[in-house]
């Protein structure tokens, strides 16, 4: 049996999957991920675009990356990666979706049970009354609150910063029930969600891996695009 019949059979057989995905399911939409050859932090220091301090420093050199980025999502979209996972929830109509991503594409795609960790691209947050809204514009690079005029930044969790306790609250609940975690393109390089396929797995649960870079030791790995290995699994479930 080779691994996408293996991948078939542990699927078919779970009671309770959930997935997890980074940039790399993103990636075949035209959205570049964060490290690796391509990746965004090639170009682009982490410490001086997304942490607190970067903020800080230089909100419109933040405001002017994410800008960027959200007009790069605009512009594309999601694509059969997001699509198989809509497929495998009419099969499992309980299965959670944990993203790392802030694009936004699981939700466009149709994704039900969806947590966004890291927040969503499309919202900003008063850094004075902490209101979130949803922000779509391309080009302000100094976007205040409506309601109390202070500056607004992205709703995104950035590097030294905490998750939202009700959904580390929520994911920690699903780690703790899913017999299988189906983990798809991420470089397992970012904590918290770096260490839940040894969580699931060290409980006696099952872990699947899609990535032409498999990461996992403890994973049936799948060494292949998400936008082509994922829909050709989720026709064989
Ligand atoms: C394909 C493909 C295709 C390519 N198909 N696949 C424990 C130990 C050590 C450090 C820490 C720890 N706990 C916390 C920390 C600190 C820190 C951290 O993890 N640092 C590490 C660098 C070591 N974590 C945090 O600060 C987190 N906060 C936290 O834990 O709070 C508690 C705390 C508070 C104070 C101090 C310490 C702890 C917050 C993390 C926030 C991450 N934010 C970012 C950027 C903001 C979002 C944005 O602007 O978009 O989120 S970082 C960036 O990395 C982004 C991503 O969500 C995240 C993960 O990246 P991902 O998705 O894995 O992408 P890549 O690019 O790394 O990998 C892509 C993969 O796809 C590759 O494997 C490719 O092969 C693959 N691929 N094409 C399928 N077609």
């Amino acid at each position: 049996m080779n691994e996408l019949e293996q991948a078939t059979k542990r699927i078919q057989n779970a009671a309770f999957p959930a997935v997890l995905t980074g940039a790399g399911i993103s990636a075949e939409s035209g959205i570049p991920t964060f490290r690796g050859e391509e990746g965004l932090w090639k170009q682009y220091r982490a410490e001086e675009l997304a942490t607190p301090g970067a903020f800080r420093q230089n909100p419109e050199l933040v405001w002017e990356w994410y800008n960027w980025r959200r007009s790069l999502i605009l512009e594309k979209g999601p694509n059969a990666g997001h699509q198989a996972i809509v497929k495998l929830q009419e099969r499992f109509p309980q299965m959670p979706v944990i993203t790392q991503n802030v694009d936004g594409y699981h939700a466009e795609a149709g994704t039900a049970n969806l947590i966004e960790m890291h927040g969503n691209i499309f919202r900003a947050r008063c850094t004075g009354c902490f209101t979130v809204q949803e922000h779509r514009s391309v080009d302000n690079l100094r976007p205040l609150c409506p309601l109390c005029e202070k500056p607004l930044r992205p709703d995104i969790v950035w590097f030294g910063e905490s998750l939202d306790n009700g959904v580390v609250n929520s994911i920690f609940a699903i780690l703790q029930k899913t017999d299988l975690l189906i983990v798809v393109g991420t470089s397992g390089a970012v904590y918290p969600a770096a260490g839940f396929a040894s969580q699931v797995y060290d409980s006696g649960g099952a872990v699947i891996e899609v990535n032409p870079k498999p990461v996992i030791p403890c994973a049936l790995q799948i060494k292949g695009k998400a936008g082509e290995a994922l829909p050709a699994l989720v026709d064989l479930v």
